[in-house]
């Protein structure tokens, strides 16, 4: 059997959904795609096979569309999971949920009303070989007990409209959900610390910045954030643990060596550092849509890594370190 996707949002990361299902993923096909620049949708549309529609609701409502990615401006997937939802759709919902907190509790309630999972969230580094290696020696025990992790996040650049708000939304939101999975836990509170500004961002923009995370069992989380790093993309995660430590690097360069110096190439951004997460990430939700059957992060992962965002972005802006508070788990999830 063979899943038929449509695609909303044909950008860089909806670009390279549409082709990974295309070419490298099996059970699927793309069907339909819809972008807002209508030559975009087009251009892709005539290299995956499928056809160019007017709309995101004309997408999600069309007979030949089984299930639907949203890749979409991040203040538009809440809206269009809501509409996946009461079609009946599986999704997967590009991260975050939503940039507000309202809106990812009004998918949530959609879904739980439903009473089956159908969003899953594009939370694609639980898929990179390298975070999962590091969950499966965690998990070991070999390593005996986490106690706190270091997280790195470099972009080369973030664009001028770029918020501290959004780099926590959209771009810590990684950090934020990778390590409740790795550690399996939820967070106490949040403090942001933030001192001399870069050259490179916009007015009034933390960058770079610390975040720390206290989990309610006392792991500390520290993530830096650096959206204007100039010279590429970086993500470093290391866990310290009470019998060892554990570093992942982006492991896939080769040191070379020679007339006196040593290095090695850096990413320029994140679709060549998570290829095989994405590629992965993708395969796993088409097999389990033709499982029936939802896995991989939920609705409920989604609302918690925009919970705790925001509660960075209160610590950010008063200073003082500020509790997480999460509704309680409704027992979809
Ligand atoms: C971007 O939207 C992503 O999802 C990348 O994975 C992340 O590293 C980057 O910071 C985000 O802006």
């Amino acid at each position: 059997m063979t899943v038929r996707v449509g695609v909303i949002g044909v950008g860089n990361i909806g670009t390279a959904h549409a082709r990974n299902l295309a070419r490298r993923v099996s059970g699927a096909q793309v069907t339909a795609v819809f972008d807002a620049d209508s030559h975009r949708a087009g251009a892709v549309a005539v290299e995956v096979g499928a056809v160019p529609v007017s709309s995101a609701d004309e997408l999600i409502d069309r007979a030949d569309v089984d299930a639907v990615v949203i890749a979409s401006p991040d203040h538009l997937h809440a809206a269009q999971a809501l509409e996946c939802i009461a079609a009946g759709k599986p999704t997967l919902c590009e991260k975050p949920l939503a940039p507000d907190l309202p809106d990812a509790l009004a998918v949530m309630a959609a879904e739980v009303t439903t009473g089956r999972r159908l969003v899953t969230l594009g939370f694609m580094r639980r898929f990179d070989p390298g975070y999962a290696d590091l969950k499966h020696r965690l998990a070991s025990g070999e390593f005996g007990e986490p106690l706190l992790t270091r997280n790195i996040h470099r972009n080369k650049e973030v664009g001028p409209t770029q918020t501290t708000a959004m780099s926590l939304t959209n771009s810590a939101v990684h950090e934020i959900d990778i390590n409740r999975w790795l550690l399996g836990t939820e967070y106490a509170s949040a403090q942001v610390i933030s001192g001399r500004p870069g050259p490179h961002g916009a007015s009034g923009l933390k960058d770079p910045f610390l975040v720390f995370l206290r989990t309610v069992d006392d792991v500390i989380v520290e993530i830096e954030l650096f959206g204007n790093s100039r010279y590429g993309y970086e993500v470093r995660c290391e866990v310290v643990a009470s019998e060892g430590s554990l570093v992942l690097g982006d492991g896939s360069f080769i040191s070379a060596t020679q007339g006196g110096h040593r290095g090695h190439a850096v990413h320029a951004q994140w679709l060549s550092r998570f290829d095989d997460a994405y590629r992965l990430e993708l395969q796993a939700w088409i097999d389990s849509v033709l499982a029936g059957a939802a896995t991989g992060p939920s609705v409920w992962d989604g609302y918690a890594a925009t919970a705790v965002a925001h509660a960075c972005i209160a610590a950010a802006d008063s200073g003082e370190t500020i509790p997480v508070c999460l509704i309680e788990k409704p027992c979809l999830y």
